[in-house]
């Protein structure tokens, strides 16, 4: 009699397994033992044809398929459950110094267990969900360049930990050049008595994260690829939406929660489900609220997977015949940065779908600065590798990354044909279209009339941001050609706009402020007369007027005069 009852088995091939003692755990009653035997045959290889792609599926929802069994709080170690960990005061002066090792707190990285247990984050209608019980297998890949050992290892432990053994083909970490030695020999003994197969791969030079993630993607066996940080803690439960995404469409690209380990105390933060991936001007990538357009469309389901315009980079599942499908990474992006939004845009406008699965969590540290060289200067790589994405992606758009970043015009691309001959090949849709149906809410205006600085016709003067936020004043000062703080969108929908903000004024006399721009007109909705030159505020009917002596870095809002202190130039005279 197995688990305290004496049932007889469903089926010969149940009775078979019971009668062998090793597969059957008691835990999940008689009633599951048909489960057990499906997913045995399933481990023998069956495999499945979806969209004319066959894929070896596995049992899923088993917890005796776990890679390693639950793991425990420790009691009185630090860190557990995702806790913060506190630093004694006299050992301050160690932490302070080995926080800039990593840039995070290193001496409390390595108070933590490499095990250490996490809360179950996700929102309740996410743990009752029934996933397909037979998912495709992934291979995990983690580049690091210098990475902490305890960070390292935590992130590999926390996959094995809490994935089911059958989807977890294996984890291949993939060292960028590190110089330490910890990362050498003893990483490779370390990984090699692992539950799951841990490979270690190694560039033969600084190669940067893009370039890594390919060399680590060449050895995948899996039929997924998950990428991730090399500083991550994934939480119970996670692997599976992830797949189940990819089941439904292989060519979904799927990335998780990012919640937040603290750089300071390694407390896990969760994350909100209400933001998504976007981008400014500059082409940073940067968190807003998801729109009511994507809450609408999923019924107001917070548990349902969200559509993001762009994803963060780090941390995602692709399948890996799509991944090369669709063109992989750009060969010609170096270090860090870019590829990222790189390949939001080339997801989605050739023809693949880019989510967030609000079910699956995972933990990465923030760091405030890179702790790492940026071999040949951070700005020059950084502005190379998104001039790359501008110029491939971006058709006309790429002006925007432009004019707000004038180093960008200096800096020499490289060689962008074999991408743009991609883009072709995929037949990839156009920046338009990815606006208008993927990124409505942009901040980079779909139809415009102009895009440069406004030049008083009076003083010579041009208005100016002064790199003030929200609710702050709009400034002018001299102009100085150079674009950023002085480049404005004027827009059909009579915006007048900077990057995120807009001009906005809510009184006939003024102020006028930059208030982060909402798309609806009211205080926001201003028109340029072409003939008379003003700028009128369309509420209030008055004329945007040059300041006064008293403030000479405060333009006006007065009655309209027509006069040549409430003129303006819509003619920049730089180049981009
Ligand atoms: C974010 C992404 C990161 C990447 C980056 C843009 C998340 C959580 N992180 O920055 O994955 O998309 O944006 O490029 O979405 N590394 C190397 N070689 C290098 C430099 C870095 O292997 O030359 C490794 C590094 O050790 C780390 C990973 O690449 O494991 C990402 O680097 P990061 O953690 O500095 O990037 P992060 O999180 O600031
Ligand atoms: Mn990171």
């Amino acid at each position: 009699c197995l688990g305290g009852s004496c049932k007889q088995a469903k089926s010969p091939e149940a009775q078979a397994l019971i009668d062998e003692g090793k597969d059957y755990d008691p835990a999940f009653g008689e009633n599951k033992i048909e489960e057990i035997v499906e997913a045995r045959r399933d481990l023998q290889g069956e495999s499945f044809n979806h969209q004319g792609v066959s894929i070896t599926y596995h049992p899923t929802n088993l917890k005796k398929w776990r890679s390693a069994p639950v793991v425990l709080p420790v009691p009185g170690q630090p860190g557990e459950n995702g806790k913060a960990v506190h630093i004694p005061p006299e050992q301050e002066e160690l932490m302070k110094e080995k926080f800039k090792l990593n840039q995070f707190n290193l001496l409390a990285s390595d108070m933590i267990s490499l095990n250490r247990s996490l809360q179950d984050v996700r929102l309740d209608g996410c743990r009752s969900k029934v996933y397909p019980r037979l998912l495709p297998t992934t291979s995990i890949v983690i580049v690091f360049h210098n990475e902490a050992w305890s960070t390292l290892l935590r992130t590999v432990w926390s996959v094995i930990n809490r994935s089911p053994k059958a989807l977890l083909k294996e984890i291949i970490l993939v060292d960028d050049a590190s110089e330490r030695d910890y990362l050498g020999k003893k990483l490779e003994e370390y990984v090699k008595d692992l539950p799951v197969p841990v490979y270690v791969l190694r560039t033969e030079k600084r190669s940067g994260l893009i370039r890594a993630r390919l060399l680590g993607a060449e050895k995948v066996t899996g039929q997924v690829i998950t990428f991730l940080d090399a500083h991550c803690e994934c939480t119970e439960g996670w692997l599976e939406p992830l797949l189940a995404r990819i089941v439904e469409n292989r060519k979904t690209v799927v990335c998780p929660i990012i919640d937040v380990i603290s750089d300071e105390s390694f407390e896990y933060i969760t994350a909100s489900d209400m933001t998504w991936g976007g981008f400014n001007w500059k082409l940073n990538f940067r968190w807003y609220r998801v729109s009511q357009r994507e809450m609408d469309r999923r019924k107001g389901d917070r548990t349902a997977p969200l559509r993001t315009p762009t994803m963060a980079g780090g941390l995602f599942s692709i399948d890996k015949d799509y991944f090369y499908e669709i063109g992989s990474y750009d060969e010609g992006m170096d270090i860090w940065g870019g590829e990222n939004l790189e390949m939001s845009f080339r997801v989605w406008q050739c023809g693949g779908v880019l989510e967030i699965s609000t079910c699956s969590h995972v933990g990465h540290v923030f760091r405030g600065t890179s702790p790492y060289s940026f071999p040949g200067g951070v700005s020059n790589i950084i502005l190379k590798n998104t001039a790359r994405v501008a110029e491939v992606w971006m058709d006309q758009w790429k002006d925007f990354y432009y004019v707000m970043t004038p180093g960008a015009r200096n800096v020499a691309v490289g060689d962008v044909s074999k991408r743009r001959e991609l883009r072709a090949k995929l037949h990839c849709k156009s920046f338009r279209w990815y606006l208008e149906n993927i990124y409505p809410e942009s901040q980079m205006p779909l139809d415009y009339y102009y895009l440069g600085d406004i030049r008083n016709l009076e003083s010579r003067n041009c208005l100016d941001t002064m790199g003030r936020k929200s609710g702050e004043n709009l400034g002018m000062t001299y102009c100085h050609n150079m674009g950023g703080n002085q480049v404005f969108a004027y827009t059909k929908r009579q915006q007048i706009m900077n990057d995120d903000n807009c001009l906005d004024a809510n009184s006939k006399n003024g102020p006028v402020k930059l208030v982060r721009c909402h798309g609806m007109g009211g205080n926001q909705a201003w028109v340029y007369d072409e003939v008379d030159k003003t700028i009128k505020h369309v509420n209030t009917g008055s004329c945007l007027q040059k300041p006064d002596s008293s403030d000479v870095n405060l333009p006006l809002l007065r009655p309209c005069n027509y006069g040549e202190g409430q003129q303006w130039i819509m003619e920049s005279d730089f180049k981009w």
